[in-house]
This record gives structure tokens, sequence and C-alpha cells, in this order.
């Protein structure tokens, strides 16, 4: 069958500062070709509405899944959807991915027909099942479907995560795809799944807390496959077990692999787990995401982040000590006020590290979804984006955006003074030299893009699709209703119950 699969544009306030290939959907892509399907993939981040057009017109493909790990892509996709069945009116349109995955009726519903199907959870799993139905019937029996019929099976999670492996030559433009210097910059991932629990977050729920991963040796073969110079380390929290991320350094060394990375984890593996990140420093572990989220006792107790904050000051040092730049991320609560942003600028300004604002958003999939107090003040998917409050803020909305713009120019300025005596003009210099601009104009975008005046602007756009509503509760009848995948592997439930942060 032909199978047209398509990524949406980026999302506006963080493709300032990354750009990165959508590693699901090539993986989704990489199981259909496995079985046989002629495939075609289009990531409107790096490709235009004109070329997916174009490629409908040519391809004429009999399938098109649409990714939507981002909510905010939602009303884009929906208005995709049309656009197809308009010109290939016997196409099955389906969507799939992260966010999707916990509205799934609500967006087919949206969608007034011209979304046949919504597969959620893992899609490498349903994608052959689906394509086999839409061939020969059976729909309503494919694992994870969901239909104006309603829902089927659940999604059913892989074994391993060995394969398939992601189909990366199916991108085009892959050149455009980067994360701050690392540019350009491919994707990997070497586990799947979150064995913590955080409120705010649904890498957790969607996976059902289970935790797989890549044997080191299918993840060093997939690394050496990889043509960019550097590579962004997707996993949730990265080497959470020793010995795994030990295991993978083994046979990087052995294949004499050398790249530059970037990582997310948390602070109480790295300070566990240091010497697996010296070693990975060693193999070109440049950079990472450290999601310390709240500058004080309490809010980090809110977000059950189990992690202190003198665990937090520990574990900068740590990185500091081996060398790798830390990306901090605070949520900023819409409840602030002047003093707690003053107090994360002072913060900012005080540590060399770069830190990293997002909003506090509760979104579907999260426990603070359900639990959240305060209402919604919006439901408009776009502004779903963790860079807008959605819930009220304690200043005039105004007064909030010029408060968290001031606090990101802050830090964007002292980050700018950094880098020009820390050598990013080299860095700059080297790119441009070989034709990567994405680093440079991420540079010069800021101010256009971070503008108070246009965050509340966004605000005032016309609505076509909202959110659903929330269904509150008080969070006492346990996790499982909270999960998408309620199945985990025998082996990934032990690996996941055991969370020593
Ligand atoms: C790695 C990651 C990042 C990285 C890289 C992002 C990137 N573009 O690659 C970084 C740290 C930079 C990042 C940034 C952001 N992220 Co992020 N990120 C993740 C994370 C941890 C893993 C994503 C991933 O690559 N997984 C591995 C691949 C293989 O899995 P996958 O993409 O989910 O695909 C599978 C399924 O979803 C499904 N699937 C996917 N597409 C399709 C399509 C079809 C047709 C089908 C059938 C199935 C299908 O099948 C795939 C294979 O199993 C997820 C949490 C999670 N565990 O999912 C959050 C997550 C997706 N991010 C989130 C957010 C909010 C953001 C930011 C907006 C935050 C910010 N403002 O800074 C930005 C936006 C960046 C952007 N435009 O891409 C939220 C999404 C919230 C929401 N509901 O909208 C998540 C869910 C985390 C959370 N907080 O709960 N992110
Ligand atoms: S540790 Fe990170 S990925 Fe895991 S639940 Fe918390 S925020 Fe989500």
């Amino acid at each position: 069958m032909r199978l047209m699969l398509v990524h949406p544009s980026a999302l506006m306030y963080s493709e300032i500062f990354l750009r990165l290939e959508p590693l699901g959907l090539e993986r989704v892509a990489g199981a259909a070709l496995a079985a046989g399907h002629e495939v075609h993939a289009l990531d409107l981040q790096v490709s235009s509405r004109r070329d997916l057009d174009r490629d409908l017109l040519q391809f004429r493909p009999e399938a098109v899944g649409i990714s939507l790990n981002y909510l905010a892509n939602i009303p884009e996709a929906i208005d995709i959807s049309h656009a197809i069945k308009h010109v290939l009116p016997g196409c099955f349109v389906f969507f799939g991915g992260h966010s999707v995955s916990f509205i799934a009726s609500h967006v087919l519903d949206q969608a007034r027909g011209a979304v046949d199907a919504v597969l959620r959870g893992e899609g490498e799993t349903s994608i052959v099942p689906l394509l086999t139905a839409i061939r020969d019937g059976g729909i309503g029996g494919v694992p994870g479907i969901v239909t104006a019929d309603g829902f089927g099976p659940g999604p059913r999670l892989m074994e391993a995560i060995d394969a398939p492996r992601p189909a990366r030559h199916l991108m085009r433009n892959r050149r455009r795809y980067f994360i701050g210097e690392l540019d350009p910059c491919a994707s990997i991932e070497f586990t799947r799944g979150c064995p913590w629990d955080c409120s705010f977050c649904s890498a957790w729920t969607f996976y059902g807390r289970s935790y797989r991963k890549a044997s080191p040796e299918a993840a060093a073969d997939e690394l050496a496959s990889i043509a960019e110079p550097n590579v962004f380390i997707v996993d949730d929290v990265a080497f959470i077990k020793a010995e795994h991320g030990d295991a993978i350094a083994a046979a990087v060394e052995k294949r004499g692999i050398r790249k530059r990375y970037y990582l997310e984890t948390r602070s109480d593996v790295l300070l566990r787990n240091t010497d697996v990140f010296e070693r990975w420093a060693g193999l070109g572990l440049k950079y990472m995401f450290l999601g310390m989220e709240a500058l004080d006792a309490d809010g980090l107790e809110l977000y059950r982040k189990r992690v202190s904050q003198d665990q937090n000051i520990q574990a900068l040092e740590a990185a500091r000590k081996l060398g790798i730049m830390v990306a901090i991320n605070l949520i900023v609560d819409p409840a602030w006020d002047t003093d707690q942003f003053r107090m994360v600028r002072e913060f900012a300004l005080s540590v060399p590290e770069i830190v990293h604002l997002t909003v506090l958003t509760p979104y579907p999939g999260t426990e603070i979804w359900h639990t959240e107090a305060r209402r919604l003040t919006t439901r408009d998917y776009r502004l779903f984006d963790i860079q807008h409050a959605v819930v009220p803020t304690t200043l005039p909305l105004g007064q909030f955006y010029a408060e968290l713009v001031r606090t990101q120019a802050v830090i964007n300025r002292k980050h700018l003074g950094v880098a020009a005596v820390t050598g990013a003009a080299r860095v700059l210099a080297r790119n441009l030299a070989h034709g990567q601009t994405n680093f440079a104009r991420m540079l010069w975008r800021f101010n256009r893009v971070y503008n108070p005046s246009r965050q509340l602007a966004d605000h005032n756009r016309p609505v076509r699709y909202e959110l659903p509503l929330p269904v509150h509760s008080t969070g006492g009848s346990g996790q499982q209703p909270l999960f998408l995948h309620t199945r985990a592997p025998a082996h990934a439930r032990q690996a996941g119950t055991a969370p020593s942060g």
C-alpha cells in the first residue's frame, strides 16, 4: 500500500532553539517499510505546504498518517486532513502520536469526517495491522484504534525497541535539523519510558510507567549508521541504569564512533551515575537538559519531582566538573508575581548554565490535567505549548508576559555574552562555513519571536478547535486510570518499579 507520513510544522517558540527529526514517525515508517509497503514521508518543519500538495498529487497515497506529539499542532493537522480529503477523497487519513493518544475521540469528532481513525500509543505495533485492515477490512480490531464507531482493542507495547530502525533516509532537508550549536543534528533513542511519576508530565502515563532498553550492540550499530556529526538522545531520562549506559559506551568505543551529544536527564541520576556521564563526556557528550523545575522545596514537592534542591545544586557542580554544559529547565507558575520572576533572573545570572523557562500547563495525559483546581482560561490547542499561560495569572496577563519575556531576554543576553567569550563566535563561523545557518538564525530571531505583545495577541486569535474539558478528580483512584499503555512486558515492569530518586 502507498503510505504517506506527515509531521506538522515546527512550534514557533521552540523553533528558535531547535528543530529535530521526527524520530517516532520515522520508526512508524520503518515498520511499514519492513512489511513491504511503499512509504513517503514529509516533515513540515523543514518542507512547505506546497511540497505537501505536490507530493499528494504525485505519490497519490492510499493512506496518510499525521504525527501529533504536540497539542499545539492539532488544528493544523485537522486542516491538512480536510485538504487531503479534498484532493484524494478515497484516501484513509489517520492520526497518531503522544498527545493525540489521550484525546483521540474528541479530535475525531472535531475533524468532522476528515480523519478516519486515531492510532493510540506506540505506532510500530499498529501500523502494519492498520494497513492490512484498510485493504482487507477489520479496522475495528487494530491495536490502539479509535474510529467514529468507538474504541478498538488497547494499544500494544513492543517487547523490545531495537527494531524497526527509524527510516531516516526518507527525510529530506536533514541539514535543517539542529539543537543550539549542534547543527546539523540527528536523534536516537537508547531507552523508552520513565519510571518516575512527575505530576506535570505525560511521559510516564503514556508508557504505563514501563521502561525498555535498546541492546547496546543495536544502539551502537544505529549510531554508526547516522551521518550527522551531532546526535540528540531523546530518552526521557538518559542513563538511569549505569550498566546500560556503560555497555553502549563500550560498544561505541569499540566501533570508534565520535560524535557530539545532547541529552536529557535528572539530577539524582547524574549524581548516582557520574562515572557513566564522565565516560560519555569523553565520547563527546557536550550538553544536557536537567529538569530542575523549581527553585524551592514547595515547588519540587508540588511537581512530585522526588529530587531535593541540594541534589540539583550538586548535580550542576558535577556537570561543570565534567565540562558538560547544562540547560536547566524551570517551570514558571502562572501564580508568580514580580518577586518570583526577579528571583529567577537573579538565579539565572548567578549560574553559568543556560536557563530555560516553560509555563506550567495542565495537559491531557498528565495528573495535573485532572487535579489542577484552577480553571482553564483558554482551551485553544495552539496555546498549550508551555510558552503561554492557560490558567489564571496573578499578574495581569500582559504583565505576566512582560515579566516572562524580560526574564528570558536577560537569560538570552547572558548567553550571548558568555557565548562570545567562550567561543560561540568560532562555532558560528565554522557552521556558516559548512553552510549550516540554523544556529545563526536562532541567535538573530530571539527578539522578534519572544515579544510580550505577540504572546498576548496569541490569546485573541479566533479559535476553531478547542481541547476537551478536563474531568476533575482528587487523584484518589491511583495511577492506573492515567495509563495509556496498561500492559508492560514483564522485564519492563521490573525495571520500572525502582526509581531511587
Ligand atoms: C525528546 C523530547 C523532546 C526533545 C526533542 C524534541 C523533538 N522534537 O525531537 C526536547 C527536549 C528538545 C523537547 C522539546 C519540547 N518538548 Co518534548 N519531549 C520529548 C520526549 C521525552 C520524547 C519524544 C521522543 O522522541 N520519543 C521517542 C519516539 C520514538 O517516540 P514518539 O515520538 O512518541 O513516537 C511514538 C508514538 O508517539 C507514536 N507516533 C508518533 N508519531 C506517530 C504518527 C503516526 C501516524 C502513528 C500511527 C504513531 C505515531 O509511535 C511512535 C513510535 O512508538 C517526549 C515525552 C515522551 N516520552 O514521549 C516529550 C514531549 C513530547 N515534549 C513535550 C513538550 C511540551 C515539549 C516542548 C514544547 C517544551 C518546550 N516548550 O520547550 C518542546 C517542543 C520541541 C519541538 N518543537 O519539538 C511534551 C508534549 C506535551 C503536549 N501534550 O503537547 C512531552 C509529551 C513531554 C511532557 N512534558 O509530558 N522534547
Ligand atoms: S522524570 Fe522527567 S520524564 Fe520522568 S516523569 Fe518526571 S519529568 Fe517526566
